[in-house]
């Protein structure tokens, strides 16, 4: 193993509690059922994709220019939450585990389907622990695809076979095997059995490969 390639809602920060208040917001305006149940659906999955999943639930359809809408003001709503974020929104185990694996060699990406990745990243000051981001802006195709993963790998010069992907989703894990890469599972994926390994804790990826 090369590589590790990192999910970012769930893994390294936890920013769906800001994607429930403000898809919330929305779907209340819109007299749309939505709760935290349902916010669970839409862990790693594309923003659009996300508003198509509510209304499958909901049994409603609406026209692409008021989805549009509704997108835009989603994005308004989650990016306003995000500006409150601070360097203390990652934990120090997190910080200390990411530069502890690079100074054991192994190249590190992002593999998230957020376009406000960078954004993220730069608000809890973490842009310089990854060499790459592969992210919901350079890409067509939403996990389960492993494009996302595939992208990482390549932005690290890795084969992905030499790649691990930590994840929290399902459709994480999903897209990490169809890549023909290790899946490690934490959080909701830790109890996934198409997970090749599972973690409590995101330090745990030290005992990985030491026979711990
Ligand atoms: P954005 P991840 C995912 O992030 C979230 O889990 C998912 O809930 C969200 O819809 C998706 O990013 C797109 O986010 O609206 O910021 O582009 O888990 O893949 O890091
Ligand atoms: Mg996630």
């Amino acid at each position: 193993m090369k590589a590790f390639i990192f999910d970012l809602d769930g893994v390294i920060v936890f920013t769906d509690k800001f994607h429930y208040l403000a898809w919330k917001e929305v779907a209340d305006e819109q007299g749309l059922y939505f709760d935290e149940v349902m916010n669970n659906l839409l862990r790693g999955v594309s923003r659009a994709d996300s508003l198509d999943i509510i209304l499958r639930e909901n049994h409603r359809e609406l026209p692409q220019e008021v989805k549009d809408e509704l997108l835009v003001k989603k994005q308004a709503i989650y990016r306003a939450h995000l500006e409150t974020m601070t360097r203390d929104d990652v934990t120090q185990e997190v910080r200390d585990t990411l530069a502890e694996l690079r100074r054991r060699g192994y190249k590190l990406s992002i593999g998230s389907s957020s376009k406000n990745a960078p954004f993220i990243l730069e608000r809890v000051e973490l842009t310089d622990a990854f060499d790459a981001v592969s992210d919901g802006n350079n890409i067509t195709r939403s996990k389960p695809d492993p494009e996302v993963f595939l992208k990482g790998a390549e932005f690290l010069g890795v084969d992905p076979a030499e790649c691990a992907v930590v994840e929290d989703a399902y459709a994480g894990i999903d897209a990490a095997k169809a890549g023909g890469m290790i899946g490690i599972g934490i959080g909701d994926a830790a109890g996934y059995e198409k997970a090749d390994y599972v973690i409590e804790t995101f330090s745990d990826l030290l005992k990985i490969g030491t026979g711990v």
